[in-house]
């Protein structure tokens, strides 16, 4: 830890000597936790962070819709427009590497949930669904069921473990509750949660936030932070001990995530892909997803905060979005191309400027809460290393199947609660509908799917991992909602 002295000399040479203007009023507990925090910023980058941060936020980024053009066709694996031997096919691939564990997840989790207005982790919320399952158990049935399928087919044991990022929003909220759920039945050792790094916020001539008088104002540095974290949590090593050749990175909040998804990752791996994005076809202009796009023949992802409207809004001859492949921050990336990126990349990954409300203590000691923006984030973007890609694919999937995020909370228009549980609902009615069952409403009317709010119908990911083993339990029975299809449930059906 830094002595006071050093700390003083180290933020004078940096242009920062205003963070210690409150010292002498600390606490001797707030001193030496305030010293703690200066000694683990990089003091030697803050100048440079600093001045980045200003004069990013003054001049504008060049925008890049000039040179923009879709993915080529070629490099493009679609669920929609393939048959279904060619989807067996890349399933097959794709269990057939799970079993043989060289496939691992991982779990971008150290947003802070700003937008769902929660004070915990997202991935701990309770969308409302009749077995009242959070993001993170939902997401560890997956696991099992996965590993589970693979098992039957390849008569293996294997594991996919799950890499969790967290910041310090969310790392020991995260921790007890996946110890408080016993890990959801996974093995612990299999869940390796680390730590992405916090960067300061900083103002519009360059000067780092006091939040308090004796705390800086710090914020995770971006899901991109992923590349940074990986190196200083020794993640790409643990990797290689196990054997985990390929990564799927997804984010916490979309409630259908396939979790290692097989047709994805067999995709991915059959066209000897280093990188890949799981795309849906945009559903309007404006929505907040980024588009996976070329720009000046260099494959990468422009943010929806960062594309012109008119070039959202392009139009072909039909009608439809030119820049329709939505980004659902649905990864693939192999190890050989994570280490690359480690070794030759991470310092060149774009910065990116968010302007951003962030309660501060002014000149006189008095606690602040902005009503207009008054601080610079940066962040990274996870997908930024797509341009250091040698060979990129997309992999297209059905929006009803695989994408709704949770992002606001009720009484926003989209990506709420209440979208996120009727998504689920939805599907899970398609899949038992499809294997034969009628669904009766509370009135016991068959429910045809059509019109209002989804039956409730819940299938356990414990019982089926994306629709299949359904028919054997379900076919020719009338099923009164709400139908919580567990693994007790499936028992009974199955001795029927
Ligand atoms: C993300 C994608 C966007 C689109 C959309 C779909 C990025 C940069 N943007 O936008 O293109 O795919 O999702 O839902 O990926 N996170 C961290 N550390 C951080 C910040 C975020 O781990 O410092 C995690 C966060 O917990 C979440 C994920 O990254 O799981 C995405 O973050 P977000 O919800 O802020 O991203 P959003 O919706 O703006």
């Amino acid at each position: 830890m830094l002595s006071l002295e050093e700390a003083k000399s180290c933020l004078e040479s940096a242009g920062q000597s205003h963070l210690l203007q409150f010292w002498p009023e600390l606490s001797e507990e707030e001193k030496g936790s305030f010293l703690l925090e200066l000694s683990q910023l990089d003091l030697k980058g803050l100048k440079d962070h600093c001045e980045g941060a200003a004069q990013a936020a003054a001049s504008p980024a060049a925008s890049l819709d000039r040179d923009i053009e879709p993915v080529p066709p070629e490099f493009i694996g679609s669920v929609r427009r393939s048959d279904k031997n060619t989807l067996a096919d890349w399933e097959n691939e794709g269990l057939l590497q799970i079993s043989e564990n060289r496939v691992g997840v991982l779990l971008l989790a150290g947003g802070q949930g700003t937008r769902l207005g929660v004070r915990y982790p997202k991935g701990m919320y309770d969308v409302g669904l009749p077995s009242s399952k959070t993001l993170y158990q939902i997401q560890a049935e997956r696991i099992h069921k996965i590993q589970e399928l693979a098992d039957l087919k390849h008569g293996s044991k294997c594991t996919v473990p799950w890499y969790i990022m967290t910041s310090e929003f969310t790392l020991d909220p995260t921790e007890k509750f996946f110890k408080e759920n016993r890990y959801f039945g996974l093995e612990p050792s299999n869940v390796v949660m680390f730590e992405q790094r916090m960067i300061p916020a900083v103002t519009f001539d360059g000067k780092v936030i006091l939040q308090s008088k004796g705390k800086l104002a710090m914020a995770p540095d971006g899901n991109g932070g992923l590349y940074r974290a990986l190196v200083d949590n020794e993640v790409l090593q643990d990797m290689e001990k196990r054997g985990v050749e390929y990564l799927h990175v997804y984010c916490v909040d979309n409630i259908l995530v396939k979790m290692a998804d097989p047709a994805f990752i067999g995709f991915c791996v059959s066209k000897g892909a280093d990188c890949g994005a799981k795309v849906v076809e945009k559903a309007y202009p404006t929505e907040p997803v980024g588009v996976v796009c070329r720009v000046g023949g260099v494959q990468q992802v422009v943010e929806y905060s960062e594309i012109q409207p008119e070039t959202a809004e392009r139009r072909g001859p039909g009608g439809e979005l030119v820049f329709s492949a939505g980004n659902i921050c649905n990864h693939f990336l192999t190890r050989a191309f994570l280490l690359e990126v480690a070794q030759k990349f991470e310092g060149q990954l774009k910065q990116h400027v968010a302007l951003k409300k962030v309660p501060f203590v002014d000149r006189c000691g008095n606690q602040v809460k902005p009503t207009k923006s008054n601080g610079i984030k940066m962040e990274k973007f996870v997908f930024d290393v797509f341009p250091f890609s040698r060979h990129f694919v997309v992999f297209e999937v059905v929006r009803e199947d695989e994408f709704s995020p949770l992002k606001n909370a009720d009484g926003a228009a989209l990506d709420t609660p209440t979208t996120a549980r009727h998504s689920l609902l939805a599907q899970h009615c398609r899949w038992a509908r499809a294997a034969g069952a009628t669904l009766l409403d509370g009135q016991g009317n068959r429910v045809t799917g059509q019109d209002g709010p989804p039956a409730q119908c819940e299938i356990s990911p414990l019982v089926s991992y994306f629709g299949e083993g359904l028919e054997p339990l379900l076919r020719g029975k009338t099923l009164p909602t709400p139908f919580l299809l567990d693994e007790k449930r499936a028992k009974e059906l199955q001795d029927l």
